[in-house]
C-alpha cells in the first residue's frame, strides 16, 4: 500500500488521580496521535513517552520533531509491501523509538484495516482475552496503599505491580502481603536503586514478589546481573531493554529472567515481536507494559498480548483506571474475570470518537506525498 498521507494529532487527557512514581508525580497525560492514510484506508497509532524526559530521553515534543522533520518523510510515497518493512525506511534515525513505533503501528493498523483482519490476527495472536494488572503509584501510608490494593483486587485485576522507591518498599510491600497472603505482586522500582541495597532486595525476598522490574539504573544490564545472582525473585528489565538485540545480551549476561514489552519503548510492533520470540523460545517469560495510553494504545498493546508468550498479566488496565473519558469508541472494559476481550474488528478494532479527539487535541499537521 502507498502512504499517501499522515497526520499527528497531540492530544491531553487530564488523569482520574495524580500517578507518583520514584521519578515524580504526572496530573495530565500528553499523547500523540498518528494517522496514516493509504489507499482508501486508515490506520492509527500512538507516540506514549511520558510528557518529561524521565522514563526515558524522549518527550511528546521530541517526537514531534523527530516525527515531522525526519521519519513521516521517509515514509510518504512509500510502496509498503507489509508492516515490518516500515521500520527499514528509516533505519538511519538512532533512537526515539517511541516515536518511530506510532508511526509504524498506524500502518499496522492500515494493514489490518485493508485486508479486514483483526491486529492480533496479523500479529499471530491466539487468544481472544487477556489477563490484566494494574501498576500502582506511591501512596500517602502504607494504609493508604493496602486500601487501593484491595479496591482493585475487587474490581477484579489478577496481578498488582507496586511502584517503590528506598525506604518504603519493606514498609508497604509487607503490609499488603500481610493483608492479601495469596495475592499476585511485584514491585516497580524505576532505577530508584543501586547494587549497595542488594540486601534490601534480599530482605524483599521473603515476600513471594513475582519480580523485581528495573530495580537499578535505566541504561544497566551488568549490575542488573549481579542482582540477579544475588537474589531468588526474577529480575525484570524494563527501561534497559530497546531492542532484540539488547534481550539477547541481557539474558547472556544472566541480567533478568522477564521482560516487559513496551511496544513504544521497543521501536513498534516489529521489534516487540521479535522480543517476544527470543525469549520463547528460550522459555521465558514476557509480559506487556503500560504508559497509561489512550484508547488508541491500549487497543495496540491489547493485540500484542495475544501472542503466546505473554504469559504474565500486563499493565493493560482498563480505560477507567486512567481516564474519566477516552477518546475512543470502545473503551476498554474489565471484564469481571481480571481480562480485556480482544477487539474483534479489523485493525485495531477501536476508532477515535471526532468529537473527543476536537476536545482534547492541543495541536495536529498533516503531511503529504
Ligand atoms: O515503569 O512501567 C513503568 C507508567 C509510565 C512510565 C513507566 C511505567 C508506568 C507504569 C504504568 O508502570 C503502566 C500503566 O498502567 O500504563
Ligand atoms: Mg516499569
Amino acid at each position: 500500500m502507498r502512504i499517501e498521507a499522515v497526520e499527528l494529532h497531540q492530544i491531553e487527557l487530564p488523569l482520574k488521580a495524580p500517578f507518583a512514581t520514584s521519578f515524580g508525580v504526572m496530573h495530565k497525560r500528553q499523547l500523540v496521535l498518528v494517522k496514516v492514510l493509504a489507499e482508501g484506508v486508515y490506520g492509527w497509532g500512538e507516540v506514549s513517552p511520558l510528557n518529561d524526559p524521565l522514563y526515558n530521553y524522549e518527550t511528546p515534543e521530541t517526537a514531534w520533531h523527530i516525527l515531522k522533520d525526519y521519519a513521516i518523510p521517509q515514509v510518504l510515497g512509500k510502496q509498503i509491501g507489509e508492516p515490518t518493512a516500515v521500520p527499514a525506511l528509516y533505519r538511519e534515525i538512532r533512537g526515539h523509538n517511541f516515536a518511530k513505533a506510532g508511526l509504524e503501528n498506524a500502518v499496522w493498523d492500515a494493514f489490518g484495516r485493508a485486508q479486514g483482519v483483526p491486529l492480533a490476527k496479523l500479529l499471530g495472536g491466539v487468544r481472544d482475552r487477556i489477563d490484566v494488572g494494574v501498576s500502582i503509584g506511591i501512596q500517602q501510608s502504607s494504609d493508604a496503599l493496602v486500601r487501593v490494593v484491595d479496591g482493585f483486587m475487587s474490581q477484579g485485576y489478577k496481578r498488582m505491580k507496586i511502584k517503590i522507591k528506598p525506604g518504603r518498599e519493606l514498609p508497604d510491600l509487607t503490609a499488603v502481603r500481610r493483608a492479601f497472603p495469596a495475592v499476585a505482586m511485584m514491585a516497580d522500582a524505576n532505577s530508584a536503586y543501586s547494587l549497595a541495597d542488594i540486601p534490601v532486595f534480599q530482605a524483599l525476598d521473603e515476600l513471594k514478589l513475582t519480580m523485581y522490574e528495573q530495580p537499578l539504573a535505566w541504561d544497566d544490564i551488568v549490575d542488573h546481573a549481579k542482582l540477579q545472582a544475588a537474589v531468588k525473585t526474577p529480575v525484570c528489565l524494563d527501561e534497559s531493554v530497546h531492542t532484540a538485540d539488547d534481550a539477547r545480551k541481557a539474558l547472556e549476561l544472566g541480567s533478568c529472567r522477564i521482560i516487559n514489552i513496551k511496544v513504544g519503548r521497543v521501536g513498534g510492533l516489529t521489534s516487540a515481536r521479535e522480543i517476544h520470540d527470543l525469549m520463547r523460545a528460550r522459555g521465558l517469560d514476557v509480559w506487556c507494559g503500560g504508559m497509561f495510553e489512550s484508547g488508541i494504545g491500549r487497543a495496540i498493546n491489547v493485540h500484542m498480548t495475544t501472542l503466546p508468550g505473554f504469559t504474565l498479566p500486563g499493565d493493560t488496565s482498563a480505560s477507567d483506571r486512567y481516564y474519566h473519558e477516552d477518546i475512543v469508541d470502545e473503551p476498554a472494559v474489565l471484564n469481571p474475570d481480571g481480562t480485556l476481550s480482544v477487539p474483534t474488528r479489523p485493525g485495531i478494532g477501536v476508532d477515535v470518537v471526532p468529537a473527543m479527539l476536537k476536545k482534547y487535541t492541543t495541536r495536529s499537521l498533516t503531511m503529504r506525498a
